[in-house]
């Protein structure tokens, strides 16, 4: 029996040892999915420190806390550190670790190195890699492609909706093989978890492209009707209204304006894209601008404070995080906007029910309280926003909406972006 078919079998059989390579809001579901489906699957973190929060069933990620204490008591999954001697015992290594961009908004692949490294510490003979984080085309081919042995490989970017209830079984995913056999061996595994369409490419290479293209097409709408919110509010016209009006066309996909476009995916992925076609010599000009564009958000709001603030008002920022009902930070572009309000010497706390005092403090930031305030700004649209506002904004509140939350006045005016509710 050759390599591919023994490999094919065992996962047939569901005898197939699962390595889940980083367990943050993708890695987790995905293991705690296929430990539902009864496979063997071992979970691997970078740091110590990681492994003994989950261990202990602390995920760092809302609503998968019980779940995660529940398969670890059952003894159906457990974590390591990904320099474990274990990594070598599994058949398939899906990796599901962070592609963030540096500061100069370049491409960071270290985790996607650092796993690299550690697969080629150990006989990756009728082996199955599997590649589920966000880079740009080749760069799957370029970091696991040259291991040692007789492996297989594949890319299935991840398509994770935090914070939604749209769960891993239910999203449609695509996946591209570096050969016939990757791809059977992949499309075995993930139809033993999938409940949704499960989309065979012809390559690598595309599937990892058209996770750009997914992202990039979100990022650039987005940036568009942040322009057109630009103009609404220079011609008083409600921008809600006009995207309502424009989504009755078959054709026409809506997105909202906002305080900015936050997250590790939408004002990240691009940036991969960019990076592929500077060096191709392709100036990709739409993409560029519809960045800039949601980068340019957060001063823009910011500048709405600016017309109505006054030394000595009492003014807070409600929601910190990158979008509404997750306590995830990164890229949120409310901290680009309070850190713009400090710059400008606006004095203003703030308060995110998702997020710990010392979450605020550690961005240099204090902590609010919910109680009457002249300056009431929407940066997230957390699900408690309705009950907290009540407790904040009063007849003379002035409400600087960051997502267009209030439909209805309330308190003195609501300067929306976008919009003038009043
Ligand atoms: N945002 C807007 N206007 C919009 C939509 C979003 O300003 O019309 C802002 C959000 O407030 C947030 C950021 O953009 O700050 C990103 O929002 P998102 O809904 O795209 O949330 P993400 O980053 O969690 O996106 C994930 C992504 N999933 C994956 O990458 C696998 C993204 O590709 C999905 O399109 C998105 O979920 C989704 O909701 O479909």
């Amino acid at each position: 029996m050759n390599n591919h078919t023994h490999l094919l079998r065992k996962i047939q059989q569901k005898k197939a040892k699962i390595a889940i390579i980083g367990l943050g809001y993708v890695g987790l579901p995905l293991a705690i999915l296929f430990v539902r489906k009864e496979f063997s699957v071992f979970g691997y973190s970078r740091t110590e420190e990681k492994v003994k929060l989950l261990t202990a069933g602390t995920s760092g990620l809302i609503g998968f806390d019980n779940e995660l204490k529940r398969v670890i008591r059952l003894k159906k999954f457990s974590v390591d550190i990904i320099t474990s001697k274990k990594l070598q015992d599994n058949d398939i290594f899906i990796v599901c670790v962070p592609t963030p961009i540096t500061k100069e908004k370049k491409p960071d692949l270290s985790s996607l190195k650092n796993v690299a490294k550690q697969l080629s510490k150990i006989n990756l003979e009728n082996k199955l890699i599997i590649n589920e984080s966000t880079v740009a085309p080749f760069t799957t081919k370029n970091i696991f492609g040259t291991l040692k042995g007789n492996y297989f490989l594949a890319c299935s970017p991840e398509r994770i909706d935090p914070g939604s209830n749209k769960s891993v079984e239910n999203i449609t995913k695509v996946i591209g093989g570096r050969d016939s056999k990757s791809l059977e061996l992949g499309l075995a595994l993930y139809l033993h978890v999938l409940k949704k369409d499960l989309i065979a490419v012809k390559s690598m290479e595309i599937a990892e492209m058209s996770k750009m293209l997914e992202n990039a097409y979100r990022a650039v709408n987005i940036g568009l009707v942040n322009e057109f919110a630009r103009l609404a509010d220079a011609i008083n016209i409600d921008i809600l209204d006009v995207i309502s009006v424009a989504k009755t066309k078959w054709n026409f996909y809506p997105h909202y304006p906002g305080i900015g476009v936050g997250g590790h995916c939408i004002p990240v992925d691009p940036y991969y894209v960019l990076t592929l076609a500077s060096k191709k010599g392709i100036d990709m000009k739409i993409v560029k601008t519809g960045l800039k564009e949601n980068e340019y958000m957060p001063k823009y709001v910011a500048e709405k404070v600016l017309k109505n603030y006054k030394k000595g008002m009492h003014v807070l920022v409600y929601g910190l995080t990158y979008k509404k009902n997750v306590s995830d930070l990164r890229e949120s572009p409310v901290i680009d906007f309070c850190r713009i309000l400090k710059q400008k010497n606006v004095n203003f706390t703030v308060f995110d029910p998702l997020l710990s005092k010392k979450d605020i403090q550690r961005l240099g930031f204090n902590l609010g309280k919910l109680e009457a305030v002249d300056i009431f700004i929407v940066g997230t649209d957390h699900k408690n926003l309705t009950s907290d506002s009540k407790l904040a904004i009063k007849n003379n509140t002035i409400i600087i909406d960051g997502r267009n939350f209030f439909n209805d006045r309330v308190g003195k005016k609501v300067l929306g972006v976008g919009r003038l509710v009043k």
